[in-house]
């Protein structure tokens, strides 16, 4: 290396594998990215994507100064002049109408933010409304209800213990592209080969014929939305063949025989034209899952997004404890993140489990998960008058006008706002609606803990990564944008003093929670501050943390940060009872509220399957609908086709590489067809995040190949009913050459 070159550490910003990267500069230029072999947990691991830093970094399309609409135009504008503006017009909406006038929308990159996500409960409860939406309504709710209802913990989420399991089950999932999901797993591949060496097996249940498939031994088709039928017929199976082995945890779990007597009317046989898996298959599937020592069930967004998600949520778990493999070595189990997890805090082994629906959205009447409304019901709650209407909105790193469904009346919606500020880095889909756009900064300028996916990793670890360059003078860091906005919901103005009102919260904070030691705690986190003093907080006081002292030898961050490629904190270990937060301090498995639910199931049990329906698709090169601007990862094969099975193509009359016209009722999409093998026959998949082609956004590269939104033509109001998250996938279309 030449003197001016160095290299930092960064975990990589864009998924959930959260790999840890080397990031090689040149003075200030990023002159390469590979992966850190030394990383203790993604051990060098890296996929196509994180090159795409660079770019983004370099990205003349990323905003670096605020922007502010006047007259129908962005101007750029100061950061004093952007939070004065949002204190001239936000402070009056909610004087005169009340919190909830006000709506927030938190998006995915938030949680690969630590300042967004640490600093963003405090501006929830400065603003204190109760119209918080977030893009986990298009994604886990389902899972985060399940695992609640069953353990007490709306993030105590199981994941396989893959680097010790001979049998994995995976259901709606494609790791092999995603890299995993409330489950961080990096080098699925070659953990997935290691698990295949050693004499295991993986069977992948799916509408489409994966990547992940390819890298298993066996695949089904699985008619879309039929998750829930097909995990009947296994727990029925189960049962019905005395194949139930709970051993240890009988004596933590409630609801056996309920689940019993609920399944006995699913029979595989009953369920196998209704999911498109043969009843022999389901069968065999449950006693390989039964008599396999080491083995576990994993369902992901394709169980999730589906109006039965929280079901096959719900019984994917169920799986795991009849066959005794959750919290078992090689089976489905819980992390125990060093930081910020609710379940490794509090009493352990019971809680006031997790509650919801304790208020309900205004027009379409549906319950509060988790704090959070639909994201679904974002749209009418702007557009519908009566009192408690949406009149103001902060969009913090979510794009929903893409990537939600129906796009075009929240578009409609946004622009009847009175005010609109979005936290963003682009002028894209959704903040050309803004009145005020607040940029953040590069990833690369930023320091980085994973706050959610050390929750879900599967092996335990602690990784901290400090900006590895500097950031420009005078912009803030999206923490301390985040005390500004709190300044000034709080009444004290856009130009407080941010760091005295941050003590002060804090320090209150301490007290409410550790009484006297809090002033002695306070010194100890001092002189740190924003994020980085919370999380110092977190680690000492988390599992493996000093306790400020009591532990010599714990975790503090100084720790963590002396270890730049981290530090490992082990295998995943047993956690039942520990990990529970239910009342009854059992693993609850039959709750009442997804029984209930069993009716809708025995009512739809002999509906027919349409002539065609549509799904989703992730690419290696593109993350939801904001990559695409990043010329490393933007070029080659247009990636944004509908795959029609061949069959299909000959009775509709599309032929490869042609266009044809989707549609759902009144609204239609034109795609270009491709033709392939790995779809089930009757279903289409396109991917979703394309449509880049609306008016006033600032996104250079992606509007040169702009694709097609697949939102567009999903409905906004087909919705699970019990976590409210968006049916995104097995939708009925009509499909013809055009
Ligand atoms: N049909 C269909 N729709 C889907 C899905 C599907 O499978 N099918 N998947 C859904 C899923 S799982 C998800 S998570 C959602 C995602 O939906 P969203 O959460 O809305 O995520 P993105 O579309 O990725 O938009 C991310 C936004 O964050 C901004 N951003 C990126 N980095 C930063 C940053 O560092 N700071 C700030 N302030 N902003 C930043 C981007 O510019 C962009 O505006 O999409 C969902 N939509
Ligand atoms: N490269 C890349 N990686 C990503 C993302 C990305 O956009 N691109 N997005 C990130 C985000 S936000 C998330 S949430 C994760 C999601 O992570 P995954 O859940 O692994 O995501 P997908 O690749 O969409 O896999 C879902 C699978 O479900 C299948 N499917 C659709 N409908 C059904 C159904 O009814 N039943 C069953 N059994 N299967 C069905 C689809 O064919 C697809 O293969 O990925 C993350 N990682
Ligand atoms: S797998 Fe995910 S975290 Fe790892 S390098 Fe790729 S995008 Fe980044
Ligand atoms: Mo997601």
């Amino acid at each position: 290396m030449t003197e001016h070159r160095t290299a930092a550490h960064r975990i990589c910003p864009f998924c959930e594998a959260a790999c840890g990267l080397e990031v090689e500069l040149d003075g200030q230029q990023v002159s390469r990215i590979r992966g850190d072999n030394a990383d203790v947990f993604s051990g060098g691991f890296l996929c196509p994507k994180a090159i795409g830093l660079k770019d983004l970094h370099e990205d003349r399309d990323r905003l670096r100064t605020p922007l502010i609409k006047r007259d129908g135009q962005f101007v750029p504008a100061s950061w004093d002049e952007a939070f004065a503006e949002i204190e001239r017009r936000l402070l009056p909406i909610i004087a005169r109408d009340g919190a909830d006038a006000v709506g927030t929308v938190l998006g995915n990159p938030t949680s690969h933010k630590m300042n967004l996500l640490l600093a963003f409960p405090k501006l929830a409860k400065a603003l204190g409304s109760r119209k918080m939406f977030s893009a986990s309504s298009i994604d886990q709710v389902p899972k985060m209800l399940s695992v609640g209802l069953m353990f007490g913990g709306w993030m105590s989420v199981p994941v396989p213990d893959i680097e010790r399991s001979d049998f994995l089950l995976i259901l709606g999932a494609n790791p092999m592209v995603s890299n995993g999901s409330l489950w961080t797993v990096p080098d699925f591949r070659g953990k997935a080969k290691a698990l295949r060496a050693r004499g295991g097996k993986i069977v992948v249940i799916d509408p489409r014929r994966t990547e992940t498939a390819d890298v298993a031994d066996a695949h089904h088709f699985i008619r879309p939305g039929g998750d829930v039928f097909f995990l009947l017929g296994l727990v029925h199976a189960l049962f019905d063949e005395n194949l139930l082995r709970l051993g240890r945890l009988e004596e933590h779990t409630v609801g056996v025989d309920q689940v019993r007597a609920a399944v006995l009317p699913y029979a595989p046989e009953r369920m196998a034209a209704r999911c498109g898996i043969g009843a022999a298959t389901i069968r065999a599937l449950a006693r390989t899952l039964a008599t396999t020592e080491r083995a576990a069930v994993y369902g992901r967004i394709g169980t999730c997004t589906q109006q039965y998600g929280t079901l096959a949520s719900w019984l994917i778990d169920v799986l795991n404890v009849l066959t005794g493999h959750l919290d078992s070595e090689g089976g489905a189990m819980f992390p125990q993140a060093a930081a910020f997890a609710a379940n490794t805090r509090g009493k352990p082994g019971v809680g006031r489990g997790i509650i919801s629906g304790r208020y309900r959205s205004r027009v379409s009447n549906m319950p509060e998960i988790s704090g959070e409304l639909p994201i679904t019901c974002l749209a009418e709650e702007i557009d519908t008058p009566g009192e408690g209407q949406i009149k103001a909105l902060l969009t913090i790193a979510g794009n929903p006008v893409l990537s939600a469904p129906n796009g075009a009346r929240l578009s409609a919606a946004l622009d009847q706002l009175e005010f609109m500020v979005s936290m963003d880095i682009y002028l894209n889909e959704t903040t050309r609606h803004a009145d005020v756009i607040l940029p953040g900064l590069s990833p690369l300028e930023d320091a980085h803990y994973d706050v959610t996916f050390t929750q879900f990793s599967h092996r335990n670890h602690a990784r901290f990564s400090p900006p590895v360059l500097a950031r420009p003078a005078g912009v803030p860091d999206e923490w301390d944008t985040m005390q500004r906005l709190i300044a000034i919901l709080k009444g004290h103005g856009s130009g407080a003093d941010i760091d005295a009102l941050e003590d002060a919260a804090l320090l209150e904070e301490l007290v409410k929670t550790m009484g006297d030691a809090a002033p002695q705690v306070m010194a100890a986190l001092t002189p740190q501050r924003g994020a980085e003093r919370l999380l110092d907080l977190g680690l000492r006081s988390g599992p493996y943390g000093d306790q400020f002292g009591r532990k010599p030898g714990g975790l503090t961050l100084a720790k963590v940060k002396a270890a730049p490629s981290g530090i490992d904190l082990g295998a995943m270990a047993p956690r039942i009872p520990e990990v529970l937060r239910t009342v009854s301090g059992k693993i609850e498995l039959a709750p009442q509220m997804l029984l209930d639910d069993l009716a809708r199931v025995a009512a739809d049990l002999d509906a027919p399957a349409p002539e065609l329906v549509i799904i989703g698709r992730r690419h290696l090169r593109s993350n939801n609908s904001w990559m695409h601007n990043l010329p490393v990862l933007a070029k080659g094969a247009y990636r944004c086709t509908a795959l029609v099975h061949p069959g299909d193509a000959q009775r509709l009359g599309l032929l490869d590489g042609g266009s044809a016209q989707i549609r759902n009722g009144a609204r239609s999409i034109v795609v270009q067809v491709e033709l392939s093998e790995e779809m089930m026959p009757g279903v289409v998949s396109l991917p979703h995040g394309w449509g880049h082609n609306l008016p006033g956004t600032q996104m250079g590269v992606a509007g040169e190949r702009p694709g097609v939104n697949l939102n567009a033509l999903l409905d906004e109001n087909l919705r699970d009913p019990l976590s409210g998250n968006a049916v995104l996938s097995g939708v009925a279309i009509e499909m013809r050459p055009c």
